[in-house]
């Protein structure tokens, strides 16, 4: 019989006990801890944790169950060129990702792992991405020397003892196996073996490098396997919006990391929208399935929320600052000497002093930010006030509207609606979107990001939008395509549109499009809001003249918009399907 005390061993899942046992030779961890999810682990491991000074208790008073950690300042944010899809070919990776043979890169990490948890403990986290008895949900198990991955899987993931009932006597999990190493970046690799649904990574400590089940099981192999299944993972928020009348719209929404997913997924309507409500079901990824009545169906398979801190206040999302008040592992913010948290765009006052991420004095005279840029929060989803009811329903929630978008300050529009199925596959195909501190890469640049998944997808990207025009051949009632832009910028620099709780204005027209009730106005782009169906009022000193200017289709713009699509098509040329082809040339003649 398994022993259920604390850190024992407690599954008979053979797989399970057989993998684990071959990772411990490999790895030759001093001690082996099962992790159950329980709260007295919970507590014993946050207890060791504060006392190894991994993580700081927080002023439990102002932030009851907060701690705070600090990251190596070389390891903050996802490597993308230290990430790698290990396929049979190259070709089945394609031109976006970074390729090496499975075999290759086997021989290469063996080597780095072995011995690699010598002195250390072994963390054996069981977990479910997706709620309970969902058809959609799949099972992972961590392997990790780091506690900060443990208490932070716990936050993002269903972690425990759930796991083993949902896995019963399979071995169809997800085998991750996670080694901190001493953090040097030469050691640093984030390989995905699509086929053998594991993953291997090293020498990272950072929420998206290390948290297996988020961008590389949810995402990663995930979009390897809903391929191969008949479904869509894909770098989505899920929300549910409620109209004064009770009716329910959900919708999905792919922008890059950084872009306000967060935001957009928690938003609370201005007083105008008086009676309106948005909830969230998800702020960062989506496993969506047609169901029986020929609809598209969407899950969050996360259980909490990774955000970027800076910038999060009451104004950008009142209800992220409620999540994070409480049971919040917050990393590489500011540190004030009464055992609180401060960053760039908080509410209330600068702190005349504080230490900043790298734990170094900060004044505001300092030069460098007190909060890294890309700082994170993790925070279960259940402290969420706008928390949808449905947020943990196995059947997941019919989704009307996909939205895609971008950050760009000139070229796109505010929204537009796009024909028909293909056509949004080519526009979410074509994305673009100015560079964030998500990744370790230059900021402010355009870069082509199809879908947002241009980091995250486990395939050939070519093969991938085919598999999207694949889709509607399953879906009777598929959902309508929407493009947003919330970040268009006039000649002097200024934002056009104030974004934030004000986009419920367009969300209300993106649900009244897919409820049959607003006209629209046919352009080359797609379908826009007819003059008066973008609710403008209440918008202080805004005008329909602004609004005219954030909608503004600059045919220079279009045609160099056109032109910089040539960079993607060339590199996917071997297999991106020719209907994307077809589909800019129609523009172009429309244009
Ligand atoms: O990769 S993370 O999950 O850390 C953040 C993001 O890029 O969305
Ligand atoms: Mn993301």
């Amino acid at each position: 019989m398994p022993d259920t005390s604390l850190g024992k061993c407690n599954t008979t899942n053979t797989a399970v006990l057989t993998w684990v046992e071959e990772m411990t030779k490999l790895c030759q961890p001093d001690t082996v801890y099962w992790c159950d999810g329980s709260e007295a682990e919970k507590e014993a491991l946050t207890g060791e944790a504060v006392q190894r000074g991994i993580l700081i208790k927080l002023n439990q008073e102002k932030l009851p169950g907060c701690y705070y950690h600090r990251s190596n300042p070389n390891d903050v944010a996802r490597v993308e060129d230290r990430t790698f899809i290990c396929t049979e070919s190259k070709e089945d990776a394609g031109p976006t990702n970074n390729w090496a043979a499975p075999k290759e890169m086997y021989r290469k990490l063996i080597t780095v792992v072995n011995g690699a948890m010598c002195g250390r403990t072994m963390y054996v986290v069981p977990y479910l991405m997706g709620p309970p008895g969902s058809p959609l949900t799949k099972v992972g198990m961590e392997l990790t020397d780091s506690i900060y991955v443990v208490l932070s899987m716990r936050v993002m993931t269903r972690m425990g003892l759930a796991a083993y009932q949902h896995l019963g006597d399979d071995d169809g999990f997800n085998r991750g196996l996670h080694c901190m190493l001493d953090l040097n970046p030469e050691n640093r690799y984030i390989a995905h073996f699509p086929v053998n649904n594991a993953i291997i990574s090293t020498s990272s400590n950072y929420g998206g490098n290390v948290l297996l089940g988020k961008k590389c099981l949810a995402l990663r192999i995930g979009s390897y396997l809903a391929r191969n299944e008949g479904w869509l993972a894909e770098h989505m928020l899920i929300l549910g919006v409620e109209s004064p009348t009770g009716e329910k719209t959900y919708v999905a929404a792919a922008f890059p990391s950084a872009c306000g997913k967060t935001n957009f997924a928690m938003m609370i309507p201005p007083a105008r929208f008086k009676g309106w409500k948005i909830t969230t079901v998800g702020d960062d990824i989506a496993w969506m399935r047609p169901g029986p009545d020929g609809r598209l169906y969407a899950i969050n398979p996360e259980a909490g929320y990774f955000g970027v801190v800076p910038g999060t206040n009451s104004k950008s999302n009142p209800n992220a600052v409620a999540t994070i008040q409480r049971d919040t592992i917050y990393t590489n913010v500011a540190l004030t000497d009464d055992g609180n948290v401060w960053w760039e765009g908080k509410d209330g006052d600068v702190p005349n002093e504080c230490l900043d991420w790298k734990g170094n004095k900060w004044t505001p005279a300092s030069k460098e930010k007190a909060a890294h840029a890309n700082s994170r929060f993790a925070a279960p989803m259940a402290n969420n006030p706008a928390l949808d009811a449905l947020a943990n329903d196995a059947h997941g929630v019919p989704i009307s509207a996909i939205i895609f978008g971008g950050r760009r300050s000139d070229t796109m529009p505010l929204v537009f609606q796009t024909f028909n199925w293909i056509h949004g596959v080519y526009v979410g195909a074509t994305m673009g979107s100015e560079t964030t501190a998500a990744a370790m890469s230059a900021v402010g640049q355009i870069r082509r990001d199809p879908m947002a998944m241009l980091p995250f997808c486990g395939y050939n990207m070519g093969d991938f939008f085919r598999h999207w025009i694949n889709m509607i051949r399953l879906m009777k009632h598929p959902p309508r395509i929407f493009n947003v832009n919330w970040f268009r910028k006039d000649t002097d620099g200024k934002f056009l549109w104030p974004g934030f709780g004000e986009n419920v204005r367009v969300l209300k027209w993106i649900v009244d499009r897919c409820n049959g009730r607003a006209i629209g106005m046919e352009t080359p782009l797609g379908w826009i809001p007819a003059p008066g169906e973008i609710d403008i009022q209440g918008l202080d000193g805004y005008s329909a003249d602004r609004l005219a200017k954030v909608q503004d289709i600059v045919s220079d713009e279009w045609r160099n918009e056109i032109h910089l699509q040539d960079e993607l098509f060339m590199k996917l040329h071997s297999s991106l399907p020719k209907e994307l082809i077809y589909q800019r040339e129609l523009l172009a003649a429309r244009l």
